[in-house]
C-alpha cells in the first residue's frame, strides 16, 4: 500500500466522507414539532411568536378551520406547531380531544397553555388523561405546562418583568399568582408529570419584549424536552446563543465519545487518525449547520481541509503532530477523544466568530488553544 497520498486524491476522499456525513446528518434530523394545547385566548400563538421572535402565527383571530394546521416558520426552515382549534369548546370537546390525541404521535412534545386567571381545567385534565391512557405512565410523553399571562395577576398595572420574582413574598403579584399556580399544579400534575412548568407572559405582541417573561426559560425547556434528532434543528432555528452553545457542546461530546469508541480497539495497519476522521468530519458539519451552514452546500475542503493533515498540507500535519504526540499512528481512546473534543471546541469558537470557512492557520491556533486548555487540566 502506498503511503504517498496525493493531494487531489485526499480531496476526493474528503469530499466523499463529507458527502456521506451530510447525508447521515440529514437522515438523522427531524423538524421540531410541537402540539399546542389550550383554550382559545390562552396565548398559544402569542407564546410561539414570542419564542421565535417573529410573527409565525396570527394572534387573536378566530379559528377559520377545524383542521389541525402545521405552521411553517420561514421559507427555508420550519418549526411545526400543530394547533387544533376549538380546544375546550363545550359542544365539540370530545371530537377535538380525539383529534389532538391522534396528533400526539406526529409531535415531539405537547405544550399545555393556561391563561391567567383560568381555573377551570377540566378539559386540560381530560386531555392529559387521554394522553396518559394512550402512552402509559405519568412521564411517558413529554409535556410542558405553561401558565401564561402572569402579567395580568393583580396588581395588573404593576408589571416589570426585569425585576419580577415569582418567589418574592413581598411582591403582591407573586402572592396573587401563587395560589393559581398551585391550583394548576394540583389539578394537572397528578395526571401527568410535566417535564417542566414554565410561567410566562407572552406580552401583547411578539415585539413587546419589554413585557415578556419566561420566554428564555420556555425555549430552554423545549430544547431540553426535544429528542436529540430535533435539537440541532431547533438550535439553528432559534438563533439563541445559549441554546446554540448547549447544542454545540452536546454534538462535541457525542462525537468525542464516538471517536474514543472507534479507537478503543486498534485495527492493525489502519492509523487511528483514519478511523476518527469520519467522526470528526460529521461533528464539524453538524456544528456548522447550527450556525446556518447547509452541510450539503459547504465546500468540505475549505471547511475541513485544515484539519485533515493530508489535505491541509505538510505544514499543517507537522504543526498538529507537534501538538499531539502519536497523531497519524496509534492514538488510543483517550487521546483520540481529546483531539476530537479540542477540534470540536476549536470549530465551535470559529463558527461563533462567524468564520464558516477557516484557514489552516485559524484552525491550528484555535485547536492549539483548546488542546492546551484540555491537556493542562
Ligand atoms: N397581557 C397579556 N396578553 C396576552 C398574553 N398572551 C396573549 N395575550 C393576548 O391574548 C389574546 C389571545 O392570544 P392568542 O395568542 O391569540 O391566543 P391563542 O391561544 O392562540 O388563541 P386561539 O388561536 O384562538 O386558540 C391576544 O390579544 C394576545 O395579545 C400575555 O402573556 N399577557
Ligand atoms: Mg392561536
Amino acid at each position: 500500500m502506498s503511503t504517498q497520498i496525493t493531494r487531489s486524491g485526499a480531496e476526493t476522499q474528503l469530499r466523499e466522507t463529507a458527502r456521506r456525513a451530510a447525508e447521515e446528518l440529514a437522515a438523522e434530523s427531524e423538524v421540531p414539532t410541537l402540539l399546542l394545547c389550550g383554550k382559545t385566548g390562552a396565548g398559544k400563538s402569542s407564546l410561539l411568536n414570542a419564542m421565535m421572535g417573529a410573527l409565525v402565527q396570527e394572534i387573536g383571530v378566530a379559528p377559520t378551520t377545524e383542521e389541525p394546521r402545521a405552521i411553517p416558520f420561514d421559507d427555508e426552515l420550519t418549526l411545526r406547531a400543530i394547533d387544533v382549534p376549538g380546544f375546550g369548546e363545550a359542544d365539540a370537546h370530545e371530537a377535538h380531544l380525539e383529534t389532538m390525541v391522534a396528533h400526539l404521535d406526529q409531535a415531539h412534545l405537547a405544550l399545555v397553555v393556561v391563561g391567567f386567571p383560568d381555573r377551570a381545567l377540566d378539559h386540560e385534565s381530560a386531555f392529559l388523561q387521554a394522553l396518559r391512557r394512550r402512552f402509559g405512565g405519568p412521564e411517558a410523553y413529554p409535556v410542558l405546562l405553561i401558565p401564561n399571562k402572569i402579567d395580568l395577576a393583580p396588581p395588573a398595572r404593576d408589571w416589570d418583568p426585569s425585576t419580577f420574582q415569582l418567589d418574592d413574598p413581598s411582591s403582591n403579584k407573586a402572592r396573587a399568582l401563587s395560589p393559581w399556580l398551585d391550583h394548576i399544579e394540583a389539578s394537572l400534575c397528578r395526571v401527568v408529570t410535566p417535564r417542566a412548568i414554565v410561567p410566562c407572559a407572552a406580552g401583547e405582541g411578539w415585539t413587546d419584549t419589554a413585557h415578556q417573561y419566561g420566554i428564555t426559560a420556555l425555549q430552554d425547556a423545549i430544547y431540553t424536552a426535544l429528542p436529540d434528532a430535533a435539537k440541532r434543528y431547533f438550535a439553528r432555528l432559534l438563533r439563541d446563543e445559549a441554546i446554540r452553545d448547549r447544542e454545540a457542546r452536546r454534538i462535541v461530546l457525542t462525537h468525542t465519545a464516538a471517536a474514543a469508541a472507534a479507537t478503543a480497539q486498534p485495527i492493525p495497519a489502519l492509523p487511528d487518525a483514519v478511523l476518527i476522521a469520519p467522526v470528526q468530519v460529521k461533528m464539524i458539519l453538524a456544528l456548522a449547520s447550527i450556525y446556518g451552514a447547509d452541510p450539503e452546500a459547504l465546500d468540505p475542503v475549505k471547511l475541513l481541509g485544515p484539519v485533515m493533515a493530508s489535505v491541509g498540507g505538510p505544514m499543517a500535519f507537522h504543526q498538529l503532530s507537534k501538538l499531539v504526540p502519536g497523531w497519524g499512528s496509534v492514538l488510543g481512546a483517550s487521546v483520540a477523544g481529546t483531539i476530537t473534543l479540542s477540534l470540536g471546541e476549536a470549530y465551535h469558537q470559529l463558527l461563533k466568530a462567524g468564520i464558516l470557512a477557516p484557514t489552516t492557520g485559524q484552525v491550528l491556533s484555535a485547536f492549539a488553544e483548546a488542546w492546551q486548555l484540555r491537556t493542562s487540566r
